[in-house]
């Protein structure tokens, strides 16, 4: 069977509730929404949304022109047959990982439907102590006073969760110093805190916070922009480095943890071109025993399900978790199925092979683009 037809949509996911980082507030990011369908009609689900301009080197908008190139050049292809199908894609366009991402996790849907298969399964199984498919995530604490940040920890952990994820940067340092601080505080034996700046320190920022907090068990993410900055805080601070928006490819990657810069990742399905590329760098980080999270920048229902579907794969030990956008916009492309956090734990989609999701025909309206 060979990719027929590729449809593309634009799906707006309204916030609804504050999602602050130090670059940018969220507002309603569109994501994009690919349908890739065989010769028999056979229909699978792919998705790249970015949070906002500001994250990362990537806009929605581009998403969806990127497609313009890439799409035609997988029609005719077989959808399992993943390495052709991203060197098809590299060959005829350079860069636009988030595209590429869309179009890859839309064959490995279709391959498990195909074959009959969860995604979870062709990506390697269950780790076997794993939560029987329920998967570790991790939640934000956004950009907030010392009170109310220490309020949202203390919620999240009497609702289960075990990984916080405190945003910090964009402000007066002290202020971010004195949130850490309230959180710290409310950290329950087995919660972890990791302290997200999302590039939004200088150096010398994040060494003073880092002394400032040195006595708080926590981790650093992406606290300069920077890898140059990162090795200044790495020798010059107190914490593990969580190296995010920095850890852009297989090669960076693999050069960050052979050099000792990194001590995790948060890594993004899309920014690294989708379930095939990840899947290599998951296996390199599980042999360096290196953490890593299984996330996206933003999404529905279709990234949520491929992110926790690696994310089972890995050895519990080095999840750092699979965070999942629905908190905020609270909107499911799947009712019944659609990733949920339940518990500080994602489930994995039951509703069949593939990602495990069962969206109507039409839920998107009318694409906005189809290459035939
Ligand atoms: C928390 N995230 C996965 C979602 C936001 O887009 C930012 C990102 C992060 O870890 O920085
Ligand atoms: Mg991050």
């Amino acid at each position: 069977m060979a990719i027929a037809e590729v449809r593309v949509y634009k799906v707006p996911l309204e916030t609804r509730s504050a999602y602050t980082m130090s670059s940018s507030r969220v507002a309603t990011p569109e994501s994009t929404v690919v349908e890739v369908l065989d010769s028999d009609g056979l229909v699978g689900y792919g998705e790249a949304c970015m949070a906002s301009p500001q994250f990362q080197p990537a806009h929605n908008g581009g998403i969806r022109t990127s497609l313009e190139v890439l799409a035609p050049a997988i029609l005719g292809l077989d959808p399992l047959l993943h390495t052709v199908v991203n060197a098809a894609m590299d060959a005829a366009m350079t860069g636009h990982a988030e595209g590429k991402a869309a179009l890859d996790i839309a064959c490995w849907d279709l391959a498990g439907k195909r074959l009959d298969k969860p995604v979870v399964d062709l990506l390697g199984g269950v780790h076997e102590s794993g939560s029987e498919g329920r998967v570790l995530t991790y939640h934000v604490v956004g950009i907030d006073t010392p009170d109310g940040a220490a309020a949202e920890a203390h919620r999240l952990q009497d609702d289960g969760i075990t990984r916080l994820q405190l945003k910090a940067g964009g402000r007066p340092m002290h202020e971010d110093i004195a949130s850490i601080h309230a959180v710290a505080e409310t950290l329950r034996p087995g919660t972890d805190l990791a302290v997200d700046a999302n590039r939004g320190w200088s150096t010398a920022e994040a060494i003073q916070v880092s002394n400032a907090c040195a006595d708080i068990i926590m981790s650093l993410e992406q606290p300069c922009a920077t890898e140059d900055e990162l090795w200044q805080v790495k020798a010059h601070g107190n914490h593990p480095i969580v190296v995010d928006e920095n850890a852009t490819d297989l090669r960076t990657i693999a050069r960050m943890i052979s050099t000792g810069l990194a001590d995790g990742f948060g890594l993004k399905v899309t920014r690294l071109g989708g379930l095939t590329a990840m899947r290599a760098v998951r296996d390199l980080c599980m042999a360096a025993r290196i953490p890593m999270s299984t996330d996206d920048a933003w999404g529905g229902d279709i990234i949520a399900a491929a992110c926790v579907a690696l994310g089972a794969t890995l050895e519990p030990q080095f999840s750092r978790g699979a965070w999942i956008a629905h908190p905020y916009h609270q909107q499911h492309y799947d009712d019944a199925n659609g990733p949920r956090i339940e518990g500080g734990l994602v489930a994995l989609p039951a509703g069949g092979p593939g990602l495990g999701l069962r969206i109507e025909s039409g839920r998107f309206g009318a694409p906005e683009a189809v290459y035939r």
